[in-house]
């Protein structure tokens, strides 16, 4: 019997400053009764999915800064998402901004969480992969200020049973570091879920800024290849607040194939029906880690080419 798992991306179109959280609820919810009706039991949410992408903008007052993070999960704007996905029997990965008091110290994480059907959150991921920067930059249209406002997170890259298969999370930045996957692939994942937002212009380099589309599915085509796993990238884009971001959501094979993308820079729905067991040729041949990894041979070449030392 082969494990299918009928799996959404739900790309957003750009979030204005001015919508609420419950303006971003009610177009997750609609993404989300869409997938529904598509067959799916499990949509994938982008990276800070409730606001706009604050990191752009310097925001000194606290209070302002605070009000683009979530204290509770679910709370009372996002109960709807939760209650929902009870009612259709369907999954969901949702980003978020966290702010949480850990022995009195106030902590700012860029976090997802999974949820099953039955509206229970089953696992939780706290981006590690922190981009940008922590002081403004001066003479940058926007800023890109996820070290200042954010922590890295302290979770790992832990894997999650869940939806007839080991599910992981990643976010945003993340997908440009092999050891993502690598960490996530040597639990013996089968699907990596992840949102991102990613800004064009953000280098600053018109060569390398003509390439971030492609760079956005090479990185994720590798990791799903080379830890033959499913991958589901879902992006926030268009142009939000005057800030143009890429879009090309996808959903990627463990063969490195794309079998969904989007087309627009909107919020559109894209599905796959994910037969869960095809990592499993991967893993079995090219990639049987235990036949043909050899990471007690790495050190060696380090130590010889006098590279710095692996953890
Ligand atoms: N959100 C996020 O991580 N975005 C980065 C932008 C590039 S770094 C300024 C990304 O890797 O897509």
């Amino acid at each position: 019997m082969t494990r299918k798992l009928i799996t959404a991306a739900a790309q957003m179109g750009p979030i204005a400053k001015s919508e609420t959280r419950a303006d971003a609820v009610v177009r997750l919810l609609e993404m989300m009764r869409e997938a529904k009706g598509r067959g799916c039991e499990l949509v994938v949410f982008t990276e800070l999915a409730l606001t706009t992408f604050f990191p752009r903008w310097v925001i000194e007052d606290e209070a302002e800064l605070d009000s683009y993070y979530e204290t509770e999960m679910p709370s009372a704007a996002t109960q709807p998402l939760f209650d929902e996905a009870k009612r259709l029997c369907i999954g969901f990965y949702l980003g978020f901004a966290e702010l949480v008091f850990e022995n009195g110290v106030k902590r700012r994480y860029n976090t997802s969480v999974l949820v099953n059907p039955s509206g229970q959150i089953i696992g939780k991921y706290r981006k590690v992969h922190l981009p940008g920067h922590a002081e403004p930059q001066p003479g940058r249209a926007f800023q890109h200020l996820e070290k200042r406002y954010f922590e890295p997170g302290d979770l790992g890259f832990p894997v999650f049973q869940g939806f007839g298969g080991t599910m992981g999370m990643a976010i945003c930045n993340d997908r440009r570091w092999p050891e993502t996957y690598r960490v996530m692939g040597l639990q013996g994942v089968e699907m990596i879920m992840l949102g991102y937002n990613t800004p064009f212009g953000h280098v600053g380099d018109q060569a390398m800024d003509s390439l971030t589309l492609f760079h956005n599915h090479l990185s994720m085509q590798a990791g799903a290849y080379q830890n033959a796993t499913w991958v589901v990238g879902t992006a926030k884009c268009g142009n939000e607040e005057g800030s143009p971001m890429g879009g090309q959501s996808v959903i990627i094979a463990p063969s490195g194939e794309i079998v969904a993308q989007a087309v627009t820079v909107e919020d559109e729905v894209i599905t796959a029906a994910c037969d869960m067991d095809m990592g499993k040729l991967y893993k079995d041949t090219i990639f049987d880690f235990a036949a043909h990894r050899r990471p007690e041979h790495y050190g060696l070449i380090v130590e010889r080419t006098g590279a710095i030392q692996p953890d």
